[in-house]
């Protein structure tokens, strides 16, 4: 409520792209998984409004459909929202959670962990769509603290643009060949994609310490006529960044983003490099830098490991598996540290930006 506290009823409800939801969308989704998940599923009650739930499906309701939908919106949606919770926060009195609990969907809380994480990954979705809003600035007064967050951590999470101080000197990890385990451990929270944990098999390789700057993208795009990130323009011989209705010169020693796998894709071979599989990053992440600025786009498409088993529902990854997704690792400035883990997996299609996604390059040692 914090993120969309600037905004009127008119801008909740409006289609600012194809390819993102309206944010009234988002909003209802968020509590109608969470009345579907926790108040329907482990709490028995019927649903609130009936079938509404089904115009909140992402599968069955892709992108580009969602403004047309009878979603609820203004007074509903919000009161919809607040009863949805209050339901959530009175089946959890009645519930147990702990590791021998029979039901898988609570076992650990996982339910909880996953509403929570699903919840957050909207407010990255938002901030998306939020980025096409001009004079958007997220609205810090409506944030709250919960128990054992500090106020650094709820103002990161508002942060504008990314600010992470980079290393003066570019350099190299270098990660000899090898067995490395990769994936999410048996326990803890973690989507079905990231299980089971497996050993890999790596040639060595070497990997970028930092990502991709602004300047180093320029340069590219200056020897190649390669196509500038979303939400650059050229002002006089330089570049801005215009989202949000802003005008603000590019940085040329800040990480870039907004480019698609294309894009990083490209640059990489301009480099003489390649982007790296999504088990060389997992492998090379302790040594990183930089990682948060932006997702970082891998070579990998987004596959099941071997073992895998869809839960709690095959709409979540499973469907998405081919090779029509490109794999990102690590997060955003836009991401939730609570849902930023190595093993994380998050995917996109090869041409798209909106995301808030860069680039690092490795190469075989
Ligand atoms: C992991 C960001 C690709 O937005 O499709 C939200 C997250 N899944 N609701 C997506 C998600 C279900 C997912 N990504
Ligand atoms: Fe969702």
């Amino acid at each position: 409520m914090a993120l969309v506290e600037p905004l009127d009823d008119e801008q909740l409800n409006r289609v600012w792209s194809p390819i993102l939801s309206p944010l009234a969308w988002d909003l209802g989704h968020i509590a109608n998984f969470e009345e579907l998940w926790l108040v329907q599923r482990i709490g028995g009650r019927e649903p609130l409004r009936g079938e509404l739930g089904r115009f909140y499906d992402a599968i069955e309701n892709p992108r580009k459909v969602r403004g047309e939908l009878p979603i609820l919106r203004d007074e509903e949606l919000r009161a919809y929202m607040a009863d949805v919770r209050e339901r959530t926060l009175d089946v959890l009195e009645g519930v147990e959670i702990g590791p021998d609990v029979e039901d898988p969907l609570l076992r650990d809380g996982f339910v909880y962990e996953m509403l929570l994480a699903h919840e957050l990954q909207h407010d990255e979705t938002m901030l998306q769509l939020l980025q096409l809003v001009p004079g958007y600035e997220p609205g810090r007064g409506a944030g709250h603290l919960s128990p054992g967050q500090t106020p650094g951590q709820l103002a990161r999470r508002f942060e504008y643009p990314p600010v992470r101080e980079m290393p003066r000197t570019p350099d190299t990890v270098v990660v000899k060949g090898g067995s490395y385990e990769v994936g999410a451990p048996a326990n803890g929270f973690a989507y079905d994609n990231e299980r089971p944990r497996h050993m890999v098999e790596l040639e060595s390789f070497e990997i970028d310490r930092t990502p991709v700057t602004n300047g180093a993208y320029v340069s590219y795009m200056e020897a190649t006529g390669a196509e500038p990130p979303l939400y650059w323009e050229r002002d006089g011989g330089g570049w801005v960044d215009v989202s949000r209705g802003r005008r603000e010169p590019i940085d040329p020693a800040a990480p870039v983003i907004h480019v698609s796998w294309e894009q990083a894709d490209g640059f990489a071979r301009w480099a003489g490099k390649r982007l790296p599989t999504e088990f060389e990053w997992e492998a090379a992440c302790g040594q990183l830098e930089g990682v948060g600025h932006g997702w970082e786009w891998t070579s990998s498409h987004f596959l099941a490991y071997p073992g895998f088993e869809a839960f709690p529902y095959r709409e979540y990854s499973e469907v998405f598996f081919g090779d029509e997704y490109r794999v990102l690792r690590g997060a955003s400035w836009a991401t939730h540290p609570r849902v930023a883990r190595p093993s994380f997996r998050n995917w996109d299609l090869p041409q798209r930006s909106q995301i808030f996604s860069g680039i690092r390059c490795a190469r075989d040692a």
